[in-house]
Order: structure tokens, then sequence, then C-alpha cells
């Protein structure tokens, strides 16, 4: 049938050259195909391959054929030539290692597991401008986790009361006021308006605290517009921006990426979406793969869930993903791929959704201290309101990093003894 042509993507005494992008996949062989053939059909689909032979076959093709070289179970690995890849092209990476692949009749399942990405790849790219340093240096917080919420309901306040609810936030000690992923700019709740107003407040917090304080605005949109709400965040004095990365996609945030290091932003990535192509097991991409991708672009901070919260992800993938973005090189015992940042600088996990301060110490059990810790609902459905619920949350910390349990705490810490009266230590659904 002049389908003998995919297995020419299939060696498996192929050993990848240093500078191949190797990829590992999850591979479900549709009815009727062998794991073979099925590798076969990924490697060539996601480089130069067609489903049939060619009448005319430039010589070159043989060299930057993509090859399923190891496959174990239902897991194939497959190297890329360097030669495949445009500089410094994130969607095209994903045009080829994450496209039609998944779309292929001969699969069942396809799921991209993981990328390795050499120096010769990450050199085109910068990473993000402040790192997990810079954003500690800016907010002065030496240890522990940063924190910041969310005014809820996430979408429906005005400017002046999303604002208030920040302040109340601010002064219960939370570092940050987060905007909600699907609040950006809207006819009651005008973005100029609330990052003129949380700004002024952000002073008087500021002054009466003594403490650091600042907020991530959501600049989500079409490019231009992003670039023009980064351009008014720098020069209200902000320090973040705050951009929806799944739904911008890639390239805006490529772009967005330059235009806020110019501007001495960092990026606070938030990942709505995500779990469209993520929380299938047998089918789309990791967590892990994606946030490689966008600290390889160079989000400073970006959501990896919390394993204890409202939403899915084990305990194990959430610090599989943070150890991914906060180390220097990971699987040096190459039983995951391995991978060396170079000069890419770390980007913090930011853990997110259903969390309270009964859930705390489960949470830095996890991810220890190198993280920030989003408590929304946790500190605004406080018995006593908001800044009674910061207060809490930042009680529950303290009592964490000083390895006293809660329940002992509390009895000193009548915020965090009324937070455990109301929400204990269950998992919120
Ligand atoms: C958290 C949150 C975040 C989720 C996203 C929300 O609020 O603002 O969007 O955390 O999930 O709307 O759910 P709560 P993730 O603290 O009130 O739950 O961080 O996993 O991407
Ligand atoms: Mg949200």
């Amino acid at each position: 049938m002049g389908y003998d042509w995919y297995l020419d993507f299939v060696d498996l005494n192929y050993k990848p050259s240093k500078t191949d992008v190797v990829c590992e996949f999850r591979v479900e062989p549709a009815k009727g195909f062998s794991m073979k053939e099925a590798a076969g059909r990924v490697a060539s689909e996601s480089s130069a391959g067609t489903w049939t032979t060619l009448f005319n076959l430039p010589k070159r093709v043989r060299k930057i054929m993509a090859i399923a070289f190891d496959i174990r179970g239902n897991f194939v690995k497959v190297a890329y030539p360097i030669e495949l890849w445009e500089p410094g092209n994130a969607p095209q990476l994903l045009s080829g290692i994450a496209g039609n692949i998944f779309g292929m009749k001969a699969l069942k399942g396809l799921r991209l597991m993981d990328v390795s990405l050499p120096k010769e790849y990450l050199k085109h790219f910068k990473g993000p401008s402040h790192g997990v340093k810079g954003i500690r240096k800016m907010m002065k917080i030496k240890k522990r986790p940063i924190t910041g919420a969310v005014p809820k309901p996430k979408i429906g306040y005005s400017a002046a009361e999303h604002t208030k609810i920040g302040y109340e936030t601010w002064m219960g000690g939370f570092d940050i006021v987060k905007d909600d992923e699907n609040l950006t700019s809207t006819s009651f709740n005008k973005f100029e308006d609330r990052a003129k107003m949380m700004a002024k407040a952000r002073e008087r917090a500021e002054k009466l605290t003594g403490e650091r304080k600042s907020a991530f605005l959501n600049i989500t949109g079409e490019t231009k517009e992003m670039i023009r709400k980064a351009t008014l965040l720098h020069d209200l004095g902000w320090e973040f921006a705050m951009i929806d990365v799944v739904t911008c996609g890639t390239a805006a945030v490529h772009t967005l990426r330059d235009v806020c290091a110019d501007l001495n932003l960092a990026i606070h990535a938030h990942r709505a979406m995500h779990a469209a192509f993520d929380r299938t097991p047998n089918h789309g991409m990791t967590m892990y793969f994606l946030g490689k991708i966008m600290r390889m672009i160079g989000v400073d901070e970006i959501h990896v869930g919390t394993a204890v919260g409202k939403l899915v992800g084990t305990r194990y993938e959430v610090k599989y993903v943070a150890d991914m973005l906060r180390e220097s090189h990971v699987g040096k015992d190459k039983k995951i791929l391995e991978q060396k940042w170079y000069h890419i600088k770390p980007t913090l996990p930011v853990s997110s959704g259903g969390l309270h301060p009964g859930l705390i110490p489960e949470v830095m059990k996890i991810l220890g201290t190198e993280c920030a810790l989003l408590v929304s609902g946790g500190i605004h459905g406080h018995s006593k309101g908001t800044r009674q619920g910061a207060k809490a949350a930042m009680q529950a910390i303290d009592a964490t990093m000083r390895g006293i349990s809660l329940k002992d705490y509390a009895k000193k810490h009548v915020e965090l003894k009324l937070a455990l009266e109301k929400w204990g230590t269950a998992t919120p659904i």
C-alpha cells in the first residue's frame, strides 16, 4: 500500500546526538497497528513525513527525519534533528511535536509527556527576566512562600469594590492581590480604573504596614492591547503583569516576555485552559511539558496546582512540575528526560485553587517554601472577613515554617482558630 515509509522513522539502534530535541510520548496504537507502526507515524508526521512514499525526495530529508529510537511498553522516545527547528520559534516547535500527530487515526491515544531541549535549541530563548531570585528581591521576601489572593467573586466587583477587598487582603499581611483569569477590562471594572485605584491603595497599605505589596493585574487579550496595558502597569509603578498564557498562546507570551522585560515587569502566568490538554491521562500533553515551554519562553511564575485543593493533580505531579520549574538541572539519573537549563532562570511555582489555612502545612510539605501560595476563597470566606482571613493564612505559614502544629498555634491566634473551626483540614471539591 506504500505505507512502508513510516518504518523508516524507527531505528531502535539510533543514539540521539547532543543537539537533538528529544520527546517522550505515551502512544496507544489503534486496533490493528503495532507499537512500531504507531511510533513511526508519530515521528513521521511530527517531522518530515506524509502518509505515503514520495516520487520526489530531496536527499536532505534523510538528515532531518525524526527517529523513534526507544520503545518501552507504551512509551516512545523520538529524536528530532536540530535542523528541523527555526531558532526561537516556539509555535513552530508545537506545530511539530504537538501538532497533527494528535489526530492520527492509527493512534487511539497520544500523550506528549516531556521534551528535552538541548543547549543548541535553548540558546535562542531568554527565559524569565526576573526569575525566582528577582521576584523575591522585588518583594523583599527572603524565605517564606509569597502570598496572594484573588478577590472573589472572581468577576462582578467594580474597580472600587475590587480595590477595597484588595486593600483588606494586603492589610491582613498578604503580599499580592491577583486578578482572576477571566477578569480583564469590563464595563463595570475597567482595567485602567482598577490599575490606578489599586496603585493608590497599595501606597497606603505599604505605608501602614511597612511591607512591600504588589498586584497581578490581568492584561490577557490581543497582543498589541497587552503591550498597551503592560506599559500602563509600568507607568503606574507596578512590578508584575499577569497573562493567561495558554489562552493567549506561545507567540503572544514570547512577545510579551520581551516587552515586559524592557518595562522591568515580571510575568505571572495563569494556566487557564491547560486541563483541556492535560487532564485526560492517555491523550494531550502533560502540565510538565507545558510548564517547560513556558519557562523556556520566559514566564517568571506559573500555576502548578495544589494536590490538596479543589482542582485535579496528584502530589507527585505538582512537585514534579514545580521542581522542573525551579531547578537548574533535572533528570540527572536519566529516569526522566534530562534537562539542563543553562542560562535560563528558574520560574516560581504557584499553588492555587481551593486552598485555606488548614491546608497550608500539607501544601508546604509538597512544595516547600520556594513557591507562591494563592489563598482566595480561603481568606474571603473567613467568618470575620478578608483581613482576618489573610491573617489566619499568614499564621498558618508562620506555624508551618516554625514546625508548630496549626492546632497548637491556633491556641494563641484567634484568626487561625476561627479558620480551622470553619474549614478544618478538609479538601474542597
Ligand atoms: C483560585 C483561582 C485560580 C485557580 C486556578 C480560581 O481561587 O483563582 O484560578 O487556582 O487553578 O478561580 O479558582 P480559590 P490552578 O483560591 O478561591 O480556589 O492554579 O490550578 O491553575
Ligand atoms: Mg481563578
